[in-house]
């Protein structure tokens, strides 16, 4: 989000012809996702910290990334794996110090890459002292800083909402007699952001981290921030998305980033429920809010009516379908982000492919077809060797206050604890959570102590050094095209988004074009062996050979497409 982001009128050439903006730096960068507690440990205590991110650099490196958000690591009591935050300026224990930040930012910026931080400003840590100051008294000069409200005379809770994490969204604070809002844990009070002075707080402390050197923000659920006055009443149909949201970005990108024309910097908003016609405001670069956002929309496709944790199959022609709107919905206007996994998300090998027989083609194919739309592409550490789900049989082996929560609640209601366990070998966070296993043995390489988690069960022959070493079907390896191809290829970044056969229910197939240049995208989301017809493109109906970008099969280059094989093709 600079100057160089926000494209400028075109001025008239000579010619007459209108000269393009410039794309911004990040349309043809591809971000890596850390999620710290378990991607390395150095000093043997069991969880990832930033001495293991600083030594493994150089995969990162090696894998091409421009760009590494880290998931937080502020001080944090750790209720929700450090999405619960007591002090914004400084860094947990657990996971090193300032100086260790420092370095390992220095490190990644002499490797040529940038660093993103969370930023987690919809709510606080119950510890963080802004909420202790604040819920000291009924008219502490913080009280106003957090959203707090009476119950009803009934002994009733303000609103019927829900916490994401089970339960009421209200907790009672017995010294007040009030309830404070919490969307999430209990121990994670929302901010009040109709209060100028904690805007003005959050404003100076990002601020103080660019001034460090940190190059962007990815900002956790950033469109829950504004909560509408009204919204908080009983009975209110209304949930968190407030009207003031635009307001506030803009006054955050006034106080933050517009004056900061000579950086390259990146923002990213995570906004679950946010449709394509919110998010073009958001990301529309005359508008002055977000560079991107991360949709729901098609990690949402597999849940039932009430709970994600009611999982349905993922079906391709609704998946496909969706990701297609997005192009569509934000090809003038606005940009997208591209994931199919996060820290919150299950393994996507996993859920959208196959963790067993065709493992590597499943992955490599949902790398291909998700790094070959218009938009950023963020890859989650471990994707990049196609780690699979958790494979927990035991309640005792999760950690995920979501999950714990969830299990206790169903329990409690009657719920049969094996299909409880079989939701949560499905849908966990913890299938995304457990330690990158750069290696065999004990720790996986990962930590020579315990791991604060356990390794992922069932598969202890995938390793990062087992991939990397695998020729010919390294799934690094295949990512490590996918990002070289955006990079050189304009028609990656930027070329125009055409899905094909949508109605096909094994065949994800789509071209990109930008002038002259062509790319057809085929991918077969089966088992099986697919025929392609050749009418769907006149490339193929040339039956000309075309020229293969990248295939998860070399030497399948006829009409017959191999289970999940994809292939890219000039066209
Ligand atoms: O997640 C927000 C969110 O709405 C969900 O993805 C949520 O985590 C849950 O899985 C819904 O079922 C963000 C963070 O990414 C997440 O890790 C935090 O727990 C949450 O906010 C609270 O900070």
């Amino acid at each position: 989000m600079t100057d160089d982001a926000t494209p400028t009128p075109a001025p008239e050439t000579a010619g007459g012809a209108p000269r393009l903006p410039e794309p911004a730096w990040w349309t043809s960068a591809v971000v890596y996702q850390i999620w710290p507690r378990s991607f390395a440990d150095s000093d043997g205590d069991g969880v990832g910290d930033l001495g293991g991110i600083r030594q493994r650099l150089g995969h990162l490196h090696d894998l091409g990334v421009d760009v590494i958000w880290l998931s937080p690591i502020y001080r944090s009591p750790q209720a929700d794996a450090g999405y619960d935050i007591s002090d914004y300026d400084d860094i947990d224990p657990l996971f090193g110090t300032l100086d260790d930040f420092d370095a390992l930012l220095a490190e990644v910026h002499a490797l040529g890459m940038k660093l993103v931080m969370d930023l987690v400003v919809n709510h606080t840590s119950e510890e963080h002292p802004w909420f202790v100051e604040s819920r000291s008294s009924l008219d502490s000069p913080r009280r106003d800083w957090y959203v707090w409200r009476d119950g009803g005379a009934d002994g009733s809770l303000p609103t019927e909402w829900r916490s994401f994490f089970s339960g009421p969204a209200w907790a009672l604070d017995e010294a007040t007699g009030q309830y404070y809002l919490h969307m999430f844990a209990t121990a994670q009070p929302d901010l009040n952001w109709e209060n100028a002075e904690m805007r003005a707080e959050v404003h100076a402390m990002m601020n103080r981290w660019l001034d460090r050197g940190v190059d962007g923000f990815r900002m956790d659920v950033i469109n829950f921030i504004a909560k509408d006055p009204a919204s908080l009443e009983p009975g209110s149909p209304r949930f968190v998305m407030g009207e003031r949201i635009h307001e506030h970005l803009q006054e955050m990108h006034r106080e933050v980033f517009a004056h900061r024309p000579d950086r390259e910097l990146i923002t990213v908003g995570e906004m679950p429920g946010v449709t394509v016609d919110d998010a073009v405001l958001f990301t529309a670069a005359d508008r002055g809010e977000l560079d991107m956002v991360f949709q729901f929309e098609h990690v949402g496709l597999d849940s039932g009516p009430d709970s994600k944790f009611d999982n349905r199959p993922v079906e391709l022609v609704p998946l496909k379908a969706s990701l297609a709107r997005w192009q569509d919905g934000l090809a003038e206007r606005g940009w997208n982000s591209l994931y199919l996994g996060n820290h919150d998300q299950p393994r996507s090998v996993s859920r959208f492919g196959d963790d067993g027989e065709h493992r590597y083609e499943a992955a490599t194919l949902l790398a291909t077809v998700l790094h070959l739309h218009r938009g950023t592409p963020y890859v989650y550490q471990g994707d990049e060797i196609g780690m699979t789900n958790a494979g927990f049989t035991s309640i005792d082996q999760y950690r995920d206050i979501e999950s714990l929560n969830w299990h206790a609640e169903r329990l409690a209601a009657g719920d049969d604890p094996e299909a409880l366990l079989e939701a949560l070998r499905t849908r966990s966070r913890d299938n995304a959570r457990t330690p990158v296993p750069w290696a065999g043995g004990a720790g996986a390489g990962f930590t020579t102590g315990t791991p604060w988690i356990d390794v992922a069960v069932g598969r202890p022959e995938l390793t990062v050094e087992a991939d990397r070493a695998s020729s010919g079907r390294s799934v690094f390896e295949h990512y490590r095209r996918l990002i070289a191809l955006r990079h050189e290829s304009p028609v990656v970044a930027l070329g125009a988004f055409e899905l094909l056969a949508p109605d096909d229910d094994r065949l994800w197939a789509f071209t990109r074009t930008l002038g002259d240049e062509g790319l057809l995208v085929l991918a077969n989301v089966s088992g099986e062996p697919y025929e392609l017809d050749p009418a769907l493109h006149p490339a193929l109906r040339r039956r000309l050979v075309p020229q293969v970008v990248v295939t998860n099969a070399p030497g399948s280059t006829g009409l017959t497409l191999g289970p999940w094989e994809a292939r890219v093709v000039r066209a």
